[in-house]
């Protein structure tokens, strides 16, 4: 029997066997019963992100190793690749709308639900962190636009190009054929999804973007939508996207893979389900890649994406690795 139905079935029993006048006992020996049969230690403490972003990875390592809790780690990780100029989907050096600005897209999450989220924020160069402080100083979960920008600006962000010369040079070119495709490349995927768990066990995520070159000035995808780009639920595990947002939002991914872990999924299996959902509205496109990535409570960790050619990073007791993730749609 596979160990998540005996788990399963021991609850049950337990449940069973204590439907006697102990009512009172019962929430508590339910628990006491079901922890007498997971005798596995959680492997943690542990980080995850989409792709092979190992700077970030490493970054939130060293703050999950020192004591740190799992949301600076997600947040420094993050802000490692928001300070890249080379990466072209994410903080500074990504790519511009269709009128040349540079339009970022980010959130948060922590243990406790709490959760931040800046939407098309222009000249600041670290989202993720303006999503934190939306989560820690304000009454509100999003802020977008302008409102999001003067709030930073409040906050002591420093006003910041976000256009480097070479995604300049490159949106010139792509200027002379406009060619719209709200498809992304493979190659182009660079948006950071990050998770982690801390030494006490606790969850939190962040995801951080430039969306897709060349988009409609206002769009928004999916990464600074909770539910959809993250969802992180301390009970049970977290997750996070990478990819065509729009068809990502459409599935309140993230939130459905949380939800398939809770319950019973592996986070291998909830990923799987989760873009097998996404395929089972899209049976005629094979031309667009997402990637989803998924812990659970135990710092087990999956993730399963549409094209071959998706990794992501982890970086644990075991190791700081780069791992293969399966596709739905084979190469
Ligand atoms: C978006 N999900 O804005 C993002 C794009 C992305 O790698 O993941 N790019 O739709």
């Amino acid at each position: 029997m596979q160990r998540r139905n005996f788990l399963k079935n021991s609850s049950v029993a337990a449940a069973g066997l204590i439907s006697t006048p102990l009512m009172a006992s019962c929430k508590n020996n339910t628990e006491l019963n079901s922890k007498a049969v997971d005798t596995t230690e959680p492997i943690i403490p542990v980080t995850i992100c989409t792709w092979n972003f190992k700077n970030a990875t490493a970054k939130a390592w060293e703050v999950l190793e020192s004591g740190g809790s799992s949301l600076n780690a997600v947040q420094q990780g993050a802000m490692i690749e928001e300070a890249d100029v080379n990466n072209q989907t994410v903080g500074i050096g990504g790519r511009p709308d269709r009128e040349g600005n540079v339009t970022l897209d980010a959130c948060i999450m922590d243990k406790d639900g709490n959760c931040g989220a800046v939407l098309c924020m222009q000249n600041i160069a670290s989202p993720v962190s303006v999503a934190r402080k939306v989560m820690e100083d304000t009454p509100h979960v999003m802020l977008a636009g302008k409102g999001a920008e003067k709030f930073a600006y409040e906050k002591g962000f420093e006003k910041t190009n976000l256009l480097t010369e070479q995604s300049r040079k490159e949106w010139v070119e792509w200027k002379k054929t406009s060619e719209y495709k709200p498809i992304i490349n493979i190659e182009n995927h660079d948006t950071i999804g990050i998770l982690a768990i801390d030494k006490n066990g606790d969850i939190a995520g962040a995801c951080t973007t430039s969306g897709m070159g060349y988009k409609y000035a206002g769009r928004v995808g999916d990464s600074p939508i909770i539910g959809a780009g993250l969802f992180v639920d301390n009970e049970i595990g977290a997750a996070t996207a990478t990819g065509v947002g729009e068809e990502v939002v459409r599935t309140v991914g993230s939130f459905l893979i949380v939800e398939l872990m809770r319950q019973g999924k592996s986070p291998q299996e909830a990923c799987e389900e989760g873009v097998k959902r996404i395929m089972a509205k899209n049976k005629d496109r094979t031309d667009f890649q997402i990637g989803f990535i998924a812990v659970n409570k135990k710092g087990e960790t999956g993730a399963y994406c549409i094209q071959p050619g998706f990794t992501y990073r982890s970086y644990s007791n075991d190791g700081h690795m780069n791992n293969p993730v399966d596709s739905f749609l084979k190469a």
